[in-house]
């Protein structure tokens, strides 16, 4: 159920610092800038490969907008870096449903609001070998929807 990696999501404090790095060292561009308010967070999604639609990877930069977000609390305990992994899907329940299965805690359900208009759920970190992971689904034949 799992088709690509839709993201890397990366936390920074310094959103256009951060941006900056990656336009200046990789060429990359960004796609989308937004705030997601339900997650506390300022966001940049970069695009790292030529695939477009639903199945394209990005970079997703992540800077906190509240102390008593996720990412905040992130930086705080372990500063900047690799956040989490976001797995691409074309059926986020099954995918979520099939993870639950195996006995791992998902943390939305039903899904939220994620980058760029997709729908997404958290697998806890600690049921996942330490890695945050994200599981998003893109609307079809839709590249944005808030754009
Ligand atoms: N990666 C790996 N482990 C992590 C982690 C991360 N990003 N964040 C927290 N942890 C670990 C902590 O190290 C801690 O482990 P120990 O008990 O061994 O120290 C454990 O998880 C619990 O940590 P905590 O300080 O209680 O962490 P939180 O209260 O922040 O809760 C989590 C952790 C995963 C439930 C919370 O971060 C969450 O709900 N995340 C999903 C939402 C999110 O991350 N949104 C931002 C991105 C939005 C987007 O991608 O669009
Ligand atoms: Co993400």
């Amino acid at each position: 159920v799992i088709t690509h990696i839709a993201h890397i999501g990366i936390a920074c404090h310094d959103l256009d610092a951060t941006i900056n790095f990656y336009q200046r060292t990789y060429g990359l561009t960004v796609t989308s800038r937004e705030v997601n308010p339900e997650q506390g967070a300022q966001e940049a999604m970069l695009k790292i490969n030529d695939v477009d639609g639903e199945n394209a990877s990005y970079l997703q930069l992540l800077a906190p907008i509240s102390d008593d977000s996720p990412v905040a609390r992130f930086l705080a305990c372990r500063g900047e870096g690799v956040h989490h992994i976001a797995f691409g899907t074309a059926d986020l329940p099954s995918a979520a449903g099939h993870a639950r299965a195996q006995g791992v805690r998902v943390l939305y359900d039903p899904p939220r609001r994620g980058a760029m208009g997709s729908l997404i759920t958290f697998l806890h970190p600690k049921d996942c070998g330490s890695v945050l992971t994200e599981l998003v689904q893109t609307p079809v034949g839709k590249k944005t929807l808030n754009t």
